[in-house]
């Protein structure tokens, strides 16, 4: 009786096999291109329940890959170890060599889509960076995980298979930047990390994600309604350094010290974190003003996490001549600035540019 079953279990079992090899012929395989940076996705932990107080960017990314060899019957996958960091040392010139990066593979007629395995910390602004400055339709996904590879129900793995689905399939195709972990797709401008530690960290506060990861494929409910990659005007492939803009957070009882050493040491422009709907504590306001008059570029954003910034709300950007930043928290806020100073520093078309991104 026990053989009888074990024969038939075998033959099942070898019929999927065979059936899931004709499906997904290695010639019509999507080639997607995993871009390695660091980050807990390629964390490790000293046992297997250390879920906190782990290394970060140990695991490189050719062990990334073999670690998950499901990938290969949905894509033809390669892999390049663009840095090893822990996202929170991420800087500028990390991200115009990832950006150049990316754009000089989506090039390539034998590249369909693009995973970037990235820290947790930083993603959602890597993300945003790059749905302003990649040039193509092609699909780039970021992904991440909060827990190390070495730990209990690891994130990571499955994270990184569907962001490879993700990022081969059609759906994919001309919804910019997606951010995928925790079988949700996000866009690029309204995802944000919300919690320190748990796996459905990354929401879209109010504006909502965009669909589900499930079952190997993608489910889109939704798409942005602001302009990314080719309809944007930001072009970074002359580019070797950004102009330097900085974030002031206000609490009550703020003073003007950090933002007048922020000015003194050459920022060109300035997002103030705001408390409430972007208000301006007088310290601040003057010293602002005063930054304004100077030549810096000014943004009001908020610290609150969700909600607009209403141009002339809480302060009269008419008079004030400064930048009201819509819904972009001061970390995607400080981005568009930087790039938009690439391009122009007259206030009108920059706040044109936080009505449009
Ligand atoms: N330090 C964090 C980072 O690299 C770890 C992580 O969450 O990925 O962003």
């Amino acid at each position: 009786m026990r053989t009888l079953f074990s024969r038939a279990l075998g033959l099942v079992l070898g019929l999927a096999v065979m059936m899931a090899a004709q499906a997904a012929e290695p010639g019509k395989l999507p080639h997607v291109v995993i871009l390695a940076t660091g980050g807990t996705i390629a964390g490790s932990g000293a046992t297997t329940t250390t879920t906190v107080g782990y290394t970060a960017a140990t695991v490189g990314v050719q062990s990334l890959i073999q670690a998950v060899p499901e990938m290969q019957k949905v894509a033809r996958v390669t892999g390049e170890q663009v840095f090893q960091i822990a996202s929170e040392n991420m800087s500028n010139a990390h991200w115009l060599t990832l950006g150049k990066r990316v754009n000089a593979l989506l090039a390539q007629s034998d590249v369909d889509g693009i995973v970037i395995t990235h820290g947790t910390d930083t993603l959602e602004e890597t993300a945003y960076f790059l749905n302003l400055v990649v040039k193509s339709r092609k699909p780039v996904v970021v992904v991440g995980s909060m827990r190390p590879s070495t730990a209990i129900s690891a994130d990571g793995p499955i994270n990184l298979y569907n962001a490879v689905i993700l990022a081969g399939s059609q759906e994919a195709i001309g919804k910019g930047v997606l951010v995928c972990l925790n079988d949700q797709i996000s866009g690029a401008r309204d995802v944000t990390k919300s919690n320190t530690s748990t796996a459905d960290t990354f929401r879209n506060p109010d504006l909502g994600m965009l669909g589900y990861m499930q079952g190997n494929r993608a489910y889109f409910y939704k798409t942005s309604t602001r302009k990314h990659t080719l309809d944007t005007e930001f072009d970074i492939s002359k580019l070797d350094s950004l102009p330097q803009v900085d974030i002031v957070y206000s609490y009550a009882n703020v003073n003007a010290t950090a933002l007048n050493a922020l000015v003194a040491a050459g920022a060109k422009g300035i997002v103030h974190a705001g408390v409430g709907d972007g208000s301006l504590p007088n310290p601040v306001k003057d010293g602002l003003l005063k930054a304004r008059k100077s030549g810096v570029l000014v943004v009001r954003s908020s610290r609150v996490g969700s909600g607009i910034i209403a141009r002339n709300g809480e302060a009269n950007d008419d008079e004030l001549d400064f930048v009201a930043s819509d819904t972009l928290n001061p970390q995607k806020a400080r981005i568009l600035l930087m790039l938009a100073l690439t391009r122009t520093s007259d206030s009108k078309a920059i706040q044109q540019m936080f009505w449009t991104y």
